[in-house]
């Protein structure tokens, strides 16, 4: 049966973040969310298998019987299953079809693979050696401390109280359960490994620099991936490597909300912080996000559950309208809930503005499967707000229309600021994914896909970003932080970093591990190590540490092959220019060629 495949977050998905290598992170990446009525048509019960196949790939998946999702239409956890069946195909945005996609569906009685599986199936070689170990160093006996800052989504919570014990965190409050699962992982790795003939072998901090300089300075189109999972100093330094070795630097925002930054620079940005939500905001709009399974704790710090200086009684008062083409759990807690049809976004904000300009006359009976009263109703509700905030997610970047959704939400939010106060914030995923939009902003003017060889900076969606390169076979080394490509991208993205020498740089072993050359582990941003991140809201903190650590933190160690790419290169330089004197001594200049064309 051919149906319309939308993938995202679960929270049981989240909690599974930090232990992608346990049979739970496999079990919870290969549900597949389906409504009972077609569970009915193609004749099978809750928890049988299916079969899900693409023009890239197929694989198999266990039902989970879900009204919540549309007929027609079927959830996939965002993870490895998913993305072995996806096309790497961006149009030319940089992020691939994540959330509308036909796949065709059948019966199987196949048994669902391993997460390692499908990275060995991509090529890679998985590692689970796992030592248990504990690169972390905490004070004696136990210490608690307070107002510690999450680092897992983009709301960057203050508010949590992390317990220690011999060098490991022990207890974690006020974390939602994404943040207590991270603060609380284990499976750290301790040492470099590198694979050697097939197998993984430990080697020094010292000779995986080097490596890492080696390949990086010999590269022809060197990609250098991720940083939404690192601190902005260590993002600094990263732009100075690329910059130096002419490479291109990409970060997590093109597979994410990258759309939305293209519909910012076409029509700007009205935003504002969170604790003006907080404080001020009598309707909130989550539109193609949802939240109580990606930024669990957004709606108890800044909306739906939180206290207000101006509204007397904040959560009976404040309105919340979720949009979404399935019933989320987020929508299950909203005043009210809008079910559009996938990709239906553009023209639901193309209705809603011809409402608001009093043109209702032309609108069909429905719109993207909304009946015109509710949309009449809904801009009502929207226009009677005295300080209205959209938060807008990736079911509008990464579902049909891409940025154009996002460009023409930001053109609904100015329509109703002719008439009351409208904000409009995307709901940035990891806890530094806006920074790195910002670093690489002001050091390069781009803020993402910035590529370095031409010797200026170029930005080009759709081609300098990371899918569509790997994609293309154009990259010949690539250097993944703060990020898990293995897991998160098409599988052709993958078996192409299979084939090149590929360096991961992350506090774990993950699933790109498996497509790796080489695995540099480092300290933990928020544990062991620290540096600035920006909110959501683009609010600078500092992510305190914790711990100390026996390992070196992100930007220490790329400042280490930093001044290893410029020593290397001095010295390739000097041997060049050597080699150059030594020539021009036996050929004469004047027979028409210059000195170092004969090098
Ligand atoms: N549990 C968990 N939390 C996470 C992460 C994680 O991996 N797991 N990752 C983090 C990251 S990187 C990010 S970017 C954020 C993302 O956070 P969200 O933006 O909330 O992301 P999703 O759950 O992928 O998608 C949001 C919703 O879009 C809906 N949707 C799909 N298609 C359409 C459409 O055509 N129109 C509309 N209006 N909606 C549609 C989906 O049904 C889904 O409910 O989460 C962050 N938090
Ligand atoms: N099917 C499907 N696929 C999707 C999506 C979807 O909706 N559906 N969503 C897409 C989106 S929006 C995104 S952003 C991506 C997910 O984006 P990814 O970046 O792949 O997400 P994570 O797996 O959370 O990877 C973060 C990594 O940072 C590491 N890390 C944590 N702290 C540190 C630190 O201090 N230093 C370093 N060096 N590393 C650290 C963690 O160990 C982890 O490996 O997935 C994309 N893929
Ligand atoms: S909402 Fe986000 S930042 Fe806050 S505790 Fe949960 S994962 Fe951490
Ligand atoms: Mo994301």
């Amino acid at each position: 049966m051919k149906m319309m495949m939308n993938s995202g977050r679960t929270i049981k998905q989240g909690e599974q973040l930090y232990y992608k290598e346990s049979p739970e992170y496999s079990e919870q990446t290969s549900l597949c969310f389906i409504h009972p009525a077609d569970l009915f048509e193609i004749g099978l019960e809750e928890g049988d298998n299916v079969e899900i196949e693409t023009e890239t790939g197929i694989t198999v998946f266990k039902t989970v019987a879900s009204p919540e999702v549309a007929q027609g239409e079927v959830y996939l956890p965002c993870g490895p299953h998913a993305n072995f069946i996806l096309p790497p195909d961006t149009h030319s945005v940089g992020a691939p079809d994540f959330k509308t996609l036909m796949v065709e569906i059948r019966p199987t009685s196949k048994e669902v693979l391993s997460s390692w599986d499908l990275l060995e199936e991509e090529g890679g070689i998985r590692y689970d050696k796992f030592s248990n170990g504990c690169p972390t160093i905490s004070p004696e006996g136990t210490t608690t401390i307070k107002d510690v800052i999450c680092p897992l989504c983009g709301c960057l919570c203050d508010d949590i109280e992390l317990t220690l014990r011999d060098n490991r965190v022990v207890e974690c409050k006020n974390a939602c359960s994404l943040g207590n699962a991270k603060f609380l992982a284990k499976n750290r790795l301790m040492k470099p490994i590198k694979k050697v003939e097939g197998a993984w072998e430990e080697i020094s901090y010292e000779e995986a620099i080097g490596y890492t300089a080696d390949v990086l300075l010999n590269a022809k189109r060197p990609l250098l991936f991720g940083w939404s999972g690192t601190h902005s100093e260590a993002q600094c330094v990263g732009i100075t490597i690329a910059e130096c070795i002419g490479g291109i630097i990409d970060n997590c925002s093109s597979e994410c909300h990258g759309p939305s930054i293209m519909a910012i620079q076409e029509v700007g940005h009205p935003g504002c912080t969170l604790g003006q939500v907080r404080q001020r905001a009598d309707v909130v709009v989550y539109w193609g996000a949802n939240p109580l399974a990606a930024h669990p704790r957004h709606l108890s710090r800044y909306s739906t559950y939180s206290d207000s200086h101006f509204l007397e009684n904040a959560s009976s008062d404040r309105r919340i309208i979720v949009v979404d083409v399935r019933e989320s759990e987020t929508a299950k807690i909203a005043d009210e809930f809008i079910q559009i049809k996938s990709g239906g976004d553009y023209a639901v904000f193309s209705a809603l503005r011809a409402i608001i300009l009093g043109k209702e006359g032309v609108l069909p009976d429905t719109v993207a499967g909304v009946p015109k009263d509710t949309l009449i109703k809904l801009a009502k509700t929207l226009l009677n707000a005295r300080f209205g905030a959209f938060f807008t997610g990736i079911g509008l970047t990464q579902s049909k229309g891409k940025y154009k959704n996002v460009r023409n939400a930001i053109e609904l939010i100015d329509e109703l600021n002719r008439h009351t106060k409208y904000t409009l914030t995307p709901m940035r995923g990891h806890w530094n994914v806006n920074g790195t939009n910002q670093t690489f902003t002001f050091l390069t003017g781009y803020p993402y896909a910035v590529d370095f060889s031409r010797g200026v900076t170029y930005f080009n969606p759709g081609e300098t970003s990371a899918i569509d390169l790997l994609a293309k076979k154009e990259v010949d080394v690539c250097v993944i932080i703060g990020s898990d490509p293995g897991a998160h991208f098409p599988r052709a993205c993958n078996e192409h970093l299979a084939t090149i020498p590929t360096i991961v740089i992350d506090p774990f072993p993950i699933m790109s591990t498996a497509v790796a050359t080489l695995h540099i582990p480092v300290a933990m941003t928020g544990v062991d190590a620290e540096g600035i991140a920006y909110r959501m809201d683009t609010v600078p903190l500092r992510v305190q540490k914790v711990m100390d650590s026996t390992q070196p933190d992100d930007a220490e160690l790329l400042r280490r092959i930093l001044k290893t790419i410029q020593e290397r290169n001095e010295q390739q330089i000097t041997a060049h220019t050597r080699e150059i004197d030594s020539q021009s001594t036996i050929i004469p200049v004047d027979d028409g060629r210059r000195p170092h064309q004969s090098g």
